[in-house]
Order: structure tokens, then C-alpha cells, then sequence
């Protein structure tokens, strides 16, 4: 049996987000991805542009052609850009039929591209959050969907997270990549807390962690995992993923999604709280 995992999000051109970041790791756990890039992220030193939109037809010709001749066990969407194309997905996902949704409400990429426009975040709150199986917001993303200025603990990831279950989505993952000390994660289900930790891990190569941790959670629930344990495996391929990241030429270097086979089980701690 080959699992299918549609991705609808951006091209990362330096291959460690975006639908790079997604394929990838969807092969490395053995699930068939299909993709529909909705814009071409790669800055363009003449111009000073990075970011490239695609046509509405042509995002929708290829969620068409995927699901009609592949078929799709899970959608994850990852960048969105406008409320035009957060339309237009949410709708190709209720026609679709398909019951697991993984939404990473991409906004703002580590080099510092704008990935989502301020005017279609609350597009995003209204037509794609309640479609949701689960989102996975970062911190910055978490304030940002709820309209506060910042999260700082976890005491405040784990508020943000049941604020954010009223918008809709059946589970809620605030990432703790930002938080001083161990990365602590917060994945709520409307009556309990999961909590994942990883060490903080000293390195400045994250590009794409995000990407790639949604898009473990995305294979794992495609091949039949429940929601708590897809994360908890996410967690551990992730953490590994940055452990084992690596430099290139120039600036922030990708998370590496082939380091899973070298994941230490040790490393993280999952355990749960009542609310
Ligand atoms: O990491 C977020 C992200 C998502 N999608 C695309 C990106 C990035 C960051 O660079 O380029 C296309």
C-alpha cells in the first residue's frame, strides 16, 4: 500500500522549505507526494524581488491533476501568499473529500520573506482554520493568528494553543523553537495537553524546520498514525533533522531531512497534562 500526501505551499529554490522541504521528507518516510506550488520563493539579486505568485489556473490545474490521478491520503498546505489562493484552497479541499489536513500557516520564511500578506491572515482564521486537522503555528505565527503582541512562555504557548482550538482546527501544535531553554512544543486536543520536548540544539541552520516538521506529521497521519502520534514522531525526526544540519555556501543553512536514521529516541520527552 503507497500512501499519498498532497502539498499545497510554495518552492523554496534553496531546497530546504517549502515543497522541497515537504518531498523530501515525505520520501524519506516512504509516502507519495504530489504538490501545487502556489508561489516561487528565490530573491533575485538584479531585481531585489524573491517572491513570484502563481496564476490562480495554474495552482488549481495541478490540485486537479493530482488528486484526480493520484489521489491523496492527506493535504498539508504550507505558504499561501494571498486570501485569493487561501479561497480558492480551502474550497479545493472541502471538493476533495480528504479528511486530513495539515495547515502550516506559513508567514514569514527564516531569510525574512514575507510568505503570507497581513491582509489575508484573517482569511486564513475564517475559511482554512476550521478545515484543519491540525495547525502548527510557530510562536510569532501563534501572535499573529490571535492578534497579541508576543508568546514568551509556555504557560503563554499553552493559552495561545486553547485560543486558537475556538477557531476550529481539531488540534493545536504551538512550537516552542523560540522559547529560552529546551524546545518545548504544546499540542492541545480541546481537553488535554500533549507536551514535547527536545534540547535546544546550538545552531543557526533551521531553514525549512517548520516545513519539515509539518510535513513528517502529514506522512505519518497519512499512513494511519492518530494525531498525537504522528507529532510525537515529528518531533523526534525534526529534532534530528536539526541536530544534523549543515552550512552550504551562504546564510542559514537547511534542516537536513535525512537524519531520522540517526535519531536518538532518547532525546525527547513526551508526556501529558490535564488542563
Ligand atoms: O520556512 C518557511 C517557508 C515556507 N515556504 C517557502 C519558503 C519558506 C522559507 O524560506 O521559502 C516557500
Amino acid at each position: 500500500m503507497m500512501y499519498r500526501a498532497l502539498s499545497i505551499a510554495g518552492s523554496a529554490a534553496r531546497g530546504g522549505a517549502g515543497i522541497q522541504a515537504d518531498l523530501k521528507t515525505f520520501q524519506e518516510l516512504g509516502v507519495f507526494g504530489t504538490t501545487a506550488i502556489t508561489a516561487i520563493v528565490a530573491r533575485n539579486p538584479r531585481t531585489g524581488e524573491g517572491v513570484f505568485p502563481q496564476p490562480i489556473d495554474a495552482i488549481e490545474a495541478q490540485v486537479h491533476t493530482a488528486l484526480r490521478d493520484i489521489g491523496a491520503d492527506v493535504i498539508k498546505t504550507g505558504m499561501l501568499f494571498t486570501a485569493e489562493i487561501i479561497t480558492k484552497t480551502a474550497e479545493w479541499i472541502k471538493e476533495s473529500g480528504v479528511e486530513k489536513v495539515v495547515v502550516d500557516p506559513v508567514m514569514i520564511g527564516k531569510v525574512g520573506s514575507v510568505l503570507l500578506k497581513e491582509d489575508a491572515i484573517e482569511c486564513m482564521k475564517k475559511k482554512l482554520l476550521p478545515l484543519a486537522t491540525i495547525i502548527t503555528p510557530n510562536m510569532p505565527e501563534a501572535a499573529q493568528l490571535l492578534g497579541i503582541e508576543e508568546l514568551t512562555t509556555v504557560e503563554e504557548l499553552k493559552q495561545a494553543a486553547k485560543d486558537l482550538h475556538k477557531l476550529g482546527p481539531k488540534y493545536i501544535l504551538v512550537k516552542g523553537g523560540r522559547l529560552d531553554g529546551p524546545a518545548v512544543d504544546v499540542l492541545y486536543d480541546g481537553e488535554k495537553f500533549y507536551m514535547l520536548e527536545a534540547p535546544r540544539i546550538d545552531t543557526i541552520h533551521t531553514n525549512g524546520a517548520g516545513c519539515t516538521y509539518s510535513a513528517a506529521i502529514a506522512a505519518r497521519l497519512a499512513k494511519g498514525d492518530t494525531v498525537p502520534e504522528a507529532v510525537e514522531f515529528a518531533k523526534k525526526f525534526i529534532t534530528a533533522a536539526i541536530r544534523h544540519a549543515f552550512g552550504f555556501i551562504q546564510g542559514v543553512g537547511p534542516t537536513y531531512h535525512a537524519a531520522y536514521r540517526k535519531f536518538d529516541e532518547t532525546e525527547c520527552k513526551v508526556w501529558i497534562e490535564e488542563v
